[in-house]
């Protein structure tokens, strides 16, 4: 990985604190900083893309909602997963992740 490395890549190097929910070999998940939802966790690969359609094999994108379904369910029973994909759509961190929201007493609209 050449140029300077992304915010969630120096999380996973432990340079930047974070509550760490999750971590295997190719997957680290995270409690957002900023959460929007009683739960909101990051689910982040460690192969860093700067967004989630320049992931084109299909193995490795099964492999990132896999995981990020598993830590959801860890968490919680109903859940929102979520990835923005550009500026345009609130991508804020150009390093792929996807967003786990749960945790709500009567559904994503009521808190
Ligand atoms: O989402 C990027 C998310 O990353 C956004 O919800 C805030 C979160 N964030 C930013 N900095 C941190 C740190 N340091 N720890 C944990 N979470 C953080 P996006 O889809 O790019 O808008």
């Amino acid at each position: 990985m050449t140029g300077t490395p992304t915010l969630f890549e120096r999380i996973i190097a432990r340079e930047i604190p974070s509550d760490v929910v999750y971590e295997d070999e190719r997957y680290i998940a995270i409690r957002d900083i900023a959460p929007k939802a009683p739960i909101h966790l990051l689910v982040i690969p460690k192969a860093v893309t700067t967004r989630v359609d320049e992931i084109t094999d299909a193995a490795e994108m099964g492999e990132l909602w896999l995981t990020a379904a598993k830590v959801a369910r860890q968490h919680a029973q109903d859940y929102r997963l979520l990835v923005n994909c550009g500026a345009g759509s609130g991508q804020m961190v150009f390093h792929t992740h996807v967003h786990v929201l749960a945790g709500w007493e009567h559904g994503p609209d009521s808190d």
